[in-house]
């Protein structure tokens, strides 16, 4: 079976590294580029067409001052940062944008659960509008409960694409917020057909091999779900991060071949 490709998350600026240490591809930042700025918007996307690797994913993708649940949402505002977001996936002809971005989803004070849930879906459903046809695939990231009240399991994040249902848009697994929740590793075999991208890292949320995070029976379930999308790790790294990215790789090819 062939190895998914690898990536790191970070900002474009570290591009480079992460060519130099082999990785296949960078899950690139979008929060940091400022884009609802015009000029930062027109810098954005010189840097990416001047990077040296492929951007397949990205991530960090709503500003933190955004909502898109409860009474301070901006439909306009959040849709307008949206389509310039879709003009770079289509320039970079990448696969994934991760919603994590969980200060965008938390349940205001007064709300339901359901309501909030109501909210996030019609969301989704802007979004799937916006990417049809762009040939990227937005993907509903589970974060642990102190980052965010609103989907905090892979479960929920499969169950709102399921209940959504647009092919647009799919479900992540973060390995990090699986394990802060004690998320049987099973879910992502359990979840497989909603599943379109994963976020690694190891204990302390450190880049994968240095901890003991159970990397065996993680990939044998993702592998047994038949996988076969990217893998980004999103971690810090203790020491010079291009031989901690070029570690980390070769650790996760082999823990995914004897998987
Ligand atoms: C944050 O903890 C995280 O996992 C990011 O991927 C959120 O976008
Ligand atoms: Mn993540």
């Amino acid at each position: 079976m062939i190895t998914p490709l690898l990536g790191w998350c970070g900002p474009l600026r570290h591009a480079p590294l992460m060519q130099q240490a082999g990785l296949d591809y960078i899950e690139a930042q979008l929060v940091p580029l400022h884009i609802e700025d015009d000029a930062a918007f027109a810098q954005a996307k010189s840097l990416i067409k001047a990077l040296p690797l492929p951007a397949l994913a990205f991530s960090y993708l709503f500003p933190h001052d955004f909502r898109l649940v409860g009474p301070d949402k901006n439909d306009a505002r959040n849709r307008a940062y949206f389509d310039r977001v879709v003009h770079l996936l289509a320039m970079a002809n990448a696969r994934v944008v991760v919603l994590g971005s969980g200060w965008t989803r938390n349940i205001p004070d007064g709300w339901t659960r359901r309501d909030a849930e109501d909210d996030f879906l019609h969301a989704l459903d802007w979004c799937a509008d916006a990417l049809c046809g762009c040939g990227t695939t937005l993907v509903i990231e589970p974060l642990n409960r102190k980052e965010s009240t609103l989907v905090n399991s892979v479960a929920d994040g499969a169950r709102l694409a399921h209940t959504l249902n647009r092919p647009e848009v799919r479900a992540l697994a973060d390995f990090y917020h699986m394990d802060e929740e004690a998320e049987p590793l099973g879910e992502v075999n359990a979840h497989a057909g909603s599943l379109a991208h994963v976020h690694l890292a190891d204990t302390g949320r450190l880049n994968p091999g240095t901890g003991s995070y159970d990397y065996a029976a993680f990939f044998g379930h993702l592998k047994a779900g038949g996988y076969t999308g990217l893998l980004s790790s999103e971690c810090g790294i203790d020491g010079d991060p291009v031989i901690g990215m070029r570690e980390s790789a070769a650790f996760l090819r082999r823990a995914w071949d004897a998987a």
